[in-house]
């Protein structure tokens, strides 16, 4: 038999991370989801019957802003009492070990940033950031608001007065053109890790093929089959935190 085949999965990927020089792992919610931050196609992952698709796009933004900001500040709150698990520090200490082991996230909550994760690539924004949703001259950046609640709903924009928009990437609008580049970029790897996520929304959905199409190992860990499962190289069927601390203390 294979000695490949007859080892764990696990140490199948501690033995490839053991001699790859560059290394990308694309997160999505499922990796906040054991700090307590609601997935969103997951049962918990509604709000008020309401589908993500319903809320976060500049169409439902224009029609009902409050409900929309409603929405994200019930988010703020919840995320505001979440910390970064293992999965977020095991890929924090992973980034400052190895420059060239990078995370690309989809995930808003920004909970990479407070684990320590070194050039953080993220392709939806930060839920922690606004913007100005009349896109006057004085705010062309997002602005970082943390406070919970907001002292007035919905927030206003500091510089013109006009409404606030989250500081996220809606459905229907492109993504910093920055971010996909450097995701991009990243497919160029000796191993893709895709985990958490349901690998339903593009063009992050896409980049785990791109990296395979480009000679990764492509490996996926979530606790169930995604649409990705089929095209990766090992499936891991386990809960990302669990299976990034073990592949972590076979590392050390
Ligand atoms: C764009 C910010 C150009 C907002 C989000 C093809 C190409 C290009 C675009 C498209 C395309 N096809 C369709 C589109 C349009 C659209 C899209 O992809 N739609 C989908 C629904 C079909 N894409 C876009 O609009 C993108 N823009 O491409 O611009 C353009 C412009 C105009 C017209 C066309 C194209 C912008 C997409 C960004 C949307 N913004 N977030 C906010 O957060 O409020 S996306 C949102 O979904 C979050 O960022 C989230 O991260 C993301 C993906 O969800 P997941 O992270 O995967 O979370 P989910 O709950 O789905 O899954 C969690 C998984 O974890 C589950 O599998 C679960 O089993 C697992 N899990 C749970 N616990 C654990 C676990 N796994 C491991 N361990 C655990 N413990």
């Amino acid at each position: 038999m294979d000695s490949t085949a007859s080892r764990l999965p696990i140490e199948q990927v501690a033995e490839r991370l053991r001699a790859a020089t560059r290394v990308t792992v694309l997160t999505g919610a499922g990796v906040s989801a054991a700090s307590g931050v609601p997935t969103f196609r997951s049962s918990g992952g509604l709000w008020r019957n309401y589908s993500a698709l319903q809320l976060a796009s500049p169409e439902a933004f224009a029609r009902d802003p409050h409900t929309v900001w409603e929405w994200y500040a019930w988010r703020r709150e919840q995320i505001a009492a979440c910390v970064p698990n293992a999965a977020h520090t095991v890929l924090a200490r992973w980034t400052a070990r190895r420059p060239a082991w990078r995370v690309v996230t989809q995930n808003v909550d920004d909970l990479h940033l407070r684990a320590g994760t070194r050039d953080l690539v993220r392709l939806h924004g930060s839920i922690w950031e606004l913007r100005c949703w009349t896109g006057c001259a004085d705010s062309r950046r997002a602005w970082r608001d943390e406070r919970v609640p907001f002292p007035e709903m919905p927030p206003r924009c500091p510089h013109c007065g006009g409404l606030a928009r989250p500081g996220v990437v809606w459905f229907g609008e492109s993504l910093g053109e920055a971010d996909l580049d450097a995701a991009v970029a990243l497919t160029d790897c000796d191993i893709f890790i895709t985990a958490g996520t349901s690998a339903v929304v593009y063009p992050a959905a896409g980049l785990v093929h791109t990296a395979r199409s480009r000679g990764a190992f492509t490996v996926e860990l979530n606790v169930e089959s995604t649409d990705a499962t089929d095209g990766v190289d090992l499936a891991i069927r386990a809960p990302a935190e669990e299976t990034l601390a073990a592949v972590d203390v076979l590392l050390s």
